[in-house]
């Protein structure tokens, strides 16, 4: 298996804003990855407590959490192709377990990642891994190639129970979704797309679960535009501009010295996605 990502295919990355598939390791990896995934994260989500405040979710940033999550977002083949694509100097800034089950109505709308991430520049890409395979019918990520070019959209903030995004937040204008391409992975593959690529998902039509998880990966000059000071992992390289707080590595399951660092950093995270207006508004 090849582990390089080719000269033409970062050439695709830039003109198109996604390329796909890469291959991170094989199947009996990205089944091992799975299982760990399930046996952690299977608990199902409670986003807010009673009052109204958002709970820690292990399905974000879950590489404070649990070391094979950690392990993942420092995947050697994974690094690379981000490297070739942001350089050799990088912090994980994020990350997303997106389970989708069999037969789930849930789907993403048409967006931006960058929209309310208040970094800049938009440099930031993600690096979507499929541990599960992820097809049309598994309702797969689909983006619409070049569009990151013409760069922030303006978003709405949308409420409906399916929408599998935070804030619900989808691009206002409509998109020509016959110009869409289904990003179709098998497990132990990957995709890279830019922050400002339109890009979507469908409900989960068959009968098996899709799980993939999108690393947010930035690099270190990138900085954040709010007043909270937000944290993440340098991952390769060195960090020259300490824009962002260092965050531990977990050392153990149930590591209660990573709970509270998860606690606190996915905290500010809400805190300051929440202050941030859409960066269409600040571009
Ligand atoms: O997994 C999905 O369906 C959506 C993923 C996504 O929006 C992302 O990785 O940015």
């Amino acid at each position: 298996m090849s582990r390089l990502i080719t000269p033409s295919q970062v050439e695709a990355y830039r003109r198109d804003g996604m390329v796909f598939p890469l291959d991170a390791f094989p199947p009996e990896e990205a089944e091992r990855y799975r299982q760990a995934l399930v046996r952690c994260c299977a608990e199902a989500e409670r986003p807010t407590s009673e009052a109204g405040i958002r709970q820690p979710s292990n399905r974000v940033k879950s590489y404070l959490l649990f070391p094979w999550a950690a392990e993942l977002i420092r995947h050697p083949a994974i690094l690379d192709a981000v490297e070739a694509v942001i350089g050799p100097d990088i912090l994980t800034f994020h990350s997303t377990i997106w389970w989708k089950p069999a037969g789930s109505a849930g789907i993403v709308p048409w967006h931006q990642d960058g929209t309310y991430f208040g970094l800049a520049p938009f440099e930031h890409v993600t690096a979507w891994i499929s541990l599960t395979g992820s097809d049309l019918e598994m309702g797969c990520v689909e983006a619409l190639p070049g569009s990151h070019i013409a760069g922030q959209r303006a978003h709405r903030d949308r409420k409906d129970p399916n929408i599998m995004l935070s804030r619900g937040q989808s691009v206002a204008d409509a998109v020509d979704e016959g110009q869409a391409v289904p990003m179709i992975l098998r497990p132990g593959q990957f995709s890279l797309h830019h922050t400002m690529l339109l890009h979507a998902s469908r409900p989960n039509r068959s009968t098996h679960d899709r799980i993939g998880i999108g690393i947010s990966y930035v690099p270190t000059h990138v900085r954040h535009i709010g007043e909270t000071r937000l944290s993440a992992t340098l991952v390769r390289g060195e960090d020259r501009h300490g824009h962002f707080e260092p965050e531990p590595r977990p050392k153990a399951e149930g590591d209660p010295a990573a709970i509270a660092a998860h606690a606190e950093a996915i905290g500010r995270f809400w805190t300051a996605s929440e202050a941030i207006p859409e960066m269409a508004l600040v571009h």
